[in-house]
């Protein structure tokens, strides 16, 4: 499992568009809102070379790589975190994501309707943002009742609750998202569980217009980009509609096309490599029996946590691991000979885990 996100936005701006170009799942699409009904859920392979490369040295066939999900939900529109909205219904399967796209409409059409006549990149965000913070407050609001009852037993961690619903409240009543809102280590993890919207990270997705890939960087793009820099979000542009079209393509046939509009990447690779460069992901592989598998963790998860994420007997079990960087077994040229070497180092359980390393776990049962 790589990581889940799910998109937001406000209705029109490209969201289903984009659904159906990165998880290549056809999805109902319409010029009106609330084209999208029920959310959808899309699972992206990601895309990884080096997982290729080390399954053919080993002569492995079965290839599992890490995986993304993507949810498409209703657009978001004014009064949706209040109920008011179709949206308020999706706002609860967006809460189980990590990362939230927020997508921005950076695409002229004069026959695709925007909600608030004219598409204004910043009024927009702000819209969005919040129906999310009023999502939230509405949230903290149901769990305030409960965390008054229990602060009355007088332990430690239900005042820590119930100091921590009122700080956040007044946080997000003053307009502000809570992932702005500076909280100790322990706070964090008592906030992290309620899963507000406002506390995920994201990433902005400006949906580019067709013509802008050879303009340049257009005018939606850099205001986004400077807004951005205040809470150092990331952002991606992303021609929706031609993602949708490369996705329908044949490998090869993609590669000429990309090349002709002078495209490093897909829009999919950009939001991998921006999601788990931004989420601290990093990803590991192993080869044992017939499969060949990614597995993406979060920075700093050591060997034994890494053999949990396999399977929890080898958590339990745990040995050694041993590991050897993906080049450096390709330039050996197989495991056998990268163990002759010594290029193989046996690793204990504090181990900490790198990008791009081939584990193989010693467990017993
Ligand atoms: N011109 C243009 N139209 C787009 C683009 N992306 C989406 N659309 C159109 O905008 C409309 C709404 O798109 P949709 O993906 O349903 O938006 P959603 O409401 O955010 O899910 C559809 O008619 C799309 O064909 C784009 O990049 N360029
Ligand atoms: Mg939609």
């Amino acid at each position: 499992m790589g990581f889940k996100c799910g998109l937001v936005g406000l209705p029109n701006v490209g969201k289903s568009t984009l659904f159906t170009a990165l998880s290549s799942l056809p999805v109902e699409r319409a010029k009106f809102p609330f084209s999208t009904i029920e959310p959808n859920m899309g699972i992206v392979p990601v895309r990884d070379e080096r997982l290729y490369k080390v399954a053919a040295l080993v002569g492995i066939e079965k290839i599992t790589p890490a995986t993304l999900t993507i949810i498409d939900i209703a657009g978001l529109i004014k009064g949706a975190g209040k109920g008011e909205g179709l949206g308020n219904r999706f706002l609860a399967h967006i809460r189980e994501m990590d990362l939230l796209l927020h997508v921005i409409r950076g695409f002229q059409a004069p026959d695709v309707p925007h909600l608030a006549g004219e598409p204004n990149p910043i009024r927009d965000i702000e819209i969005i943002n919040l129906e999310l913070i009023l999502a939230d407050l509405a949230f903290l609001e149901r769990k305030r009742e409960k965390v008054f009852r229990n602060a009355k037993s007088k332990s430690r961690e239900a005042q820590l609750e119930k100091e921590l619903v009122e700080k956040i409240y007044e946080h997000l009543n003053n307009g502000k998202p809570a992932r702005s809102l500076i909280l100790s280590a322990e706070e964090k993890s008592v906030a992290g569980g309620w899963q507000l919207l406002t506390m995920k990270p994201e990433i902005f997705v400006v949906n580019i217009d067709e013509k802008d890939l050879s303009v340049g960087e257009s005018e939606t793009v850099r205001s986004v980009k400077r807004l951005s820099k205040k809470t150092s979000t990331p952002v991606i542009s992303i021609c929706a509609s031609l993602e949708a079209e490369f996705e329908e393509m044949e490998e090869d046939e993609r590669a000429v096309f990309m090349e002709e509009y002078g495209l490093p990447d897909t829009g999919l690779d950009r939001l991998i490599k921006t999601g788990y460069d931004y989420l601290g992901l990093i990803t590991f592989f192993t080869v044992k029996g017939k499969e060949a598998r990614a597995w993406a963790v979060k920075k700093g998860t050591v060997a034994r946590e890494g053999a949990g994420k396999v399977h929890t007997d080898m958590e339990r079990g745990f040995i050694a691991a041993e590991v050897i960087d993906w080049e450096e077994l390709i330039k050996a040229g197989s495991l056998t000979e990268a163990k002759e070497k010594g290029s193989i180092r046996l690793e204990g359980k504090d181990y900490l885990l790198k990008d791009g390393e081939v584990v193989l776990f010693r467990f017993k049962v």
